[in-house]
């Protein structure tokens, strides 16, 4: 189990290298940006960040809202035939499903979500109508799946030829066991974020993406197919506001990735949300959250957890259980910026 004296020393040797255009740059702690102003900003999750903050880059730069920002950023990997962990062509469940998990939340407190919704290749945009056209904040499985009908989404068939391959090969043992995605990358190289995931290793994979625009206005989305080989019916931590995205105008914005039982059981975004509102960095807040959980759980060796946040001045933070997590970052300053987080082991 880590202890204090371990946290303390993961704090200050974990390596967080940052990748720009093909070149290891620098360390990566949140500098300031030329300008002295953090925003408009956007950060994501894992490689396929990148790409995806250039589409939410587009609705920045050219002085959009946030919140169209992140659902055209996280619509980038829901479309992305070899991404295997979120959209079109997740992972199925262990009965040949793929079910996605989405949510969207501005600084308003509005938000939205779905969860276990089937034949729908976006489903953040179906979590924004949640959001905007209903009274509610989570519609389910047939039910979202009717409301994305109605509300004119296309329904069409996910599990890709590669999908349904990668599922017959684990039927073959049907051994689920959700592995960290941990190993390491190279980072000297440039992010390639159509790298796609190895059949059965990294399994999971979410895409969670903050943006402040140049008025300051904070939103997230949060949107996966969960973990691979999932039984039916079962609901990460991506759809669940507070678990997985959380947004509060006044203070900051947060969102997780990794093993989502454990970001479910710690309410982990909120959780890093109130941390930044009790005064700690987004960094801070992270990794305090990240140790909430290893807190609880000794055994952690198979399990990751990452959280990335960023407050109202459009500081960030990032950090994770297990090393190998990485997350970009888009700004005026440099649009393709990919980080490796800082973890506890
Ligand atoms: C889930 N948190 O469904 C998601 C999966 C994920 O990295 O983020 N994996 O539990």
């Amino acid at each position: 189990m880590a202890n204090r004296r371990n946290f303390l020393k993961a704090s200050l040797l974990g390596a967080s290298a940052m990748a720009v255009g093909g070149k290891v740059l620098a360390a990566g702690a949140d500098a300031p940006a030329k300008s002295g102003k953090r925003m408009p900003r956007v950060i994501s999750t894992w490689d396929f960040g990148v790409p995806a903050n250039l589409a939410a880059w587009q609705v920045l730069a050219s002085h959009g809202h946030a919140l169209d920002a992140v659902e055209k950023g996280v619509q980038v990997p829901e479309a992305d035939l070899k991404n295997h962990s979120v959209g079109r062509a997740g992972y199925p469940d262990r009965d040949g499903h793929v079910s996605l998990d989405a949510s969207i939340m501005d600084a308003d407190g509005r938000c939205g979500a779905v969860a276990a919704l089937e034949n729908i290749a976006h489903p953040i945009s179906v979590a924004r109508r949640v959001m905007e056209r209903t009274p509610h904040v989570l519609l389910v499985g047939e039910g979202a799946l009717q409301f994305a009908v109605e509300q004119g989404f296309k329904k069409e068939k996910l599990l890709t030829p590669e999908s349904e391959a990668a599922w017959k090969e684990w039927q073959k043992t049907a051994h689920y066991q959700p592995v960290a995605n941990s190993e390491v990358r190279d980072y000297g190289k440039k992010p390639d974020a159509t790298l796609g995931l190895p059949g059965g290793k990294d399994n999971h994979d979410t895409i969670g993406m903050l943006a402040i625009d140049e008025h300051g206005r904070l939103a997230g989305a949060c949107t996966t197919s969960g973990m691979a080989w999932k039984l039916r019916g079962r609901v990460g931590d991506s759809p669940i506001i507070g678990a997985g995205l959380y947004v509060d105008g006044e203070v900051g914005a947060a969102t997780s990735t990794g093993v989502g039982e454990e970001v479910i059981r710690n309410v982990g975004s909120f959780l890093v949300v109130e941390l930044m509102r009790q005064g700690r960095s987004p960094q801070q807040a992270c990794e305090e959250a990240v140790m909430r959980i290893v807190k609880r759980r000794p055994n952690m060796k198979d399990l990751q957890v990452g959280f990335i946040a960023m407050n109202r001045e459009g500081e960030i933070g990032a950090y994770a259980i297990q090393s190998g997590f990485s997350y970009a970052v888009c700004d005026a300053g440099k649009q393709d910026a990919l980080f490796a987080s800082k973890s506890v082991y």
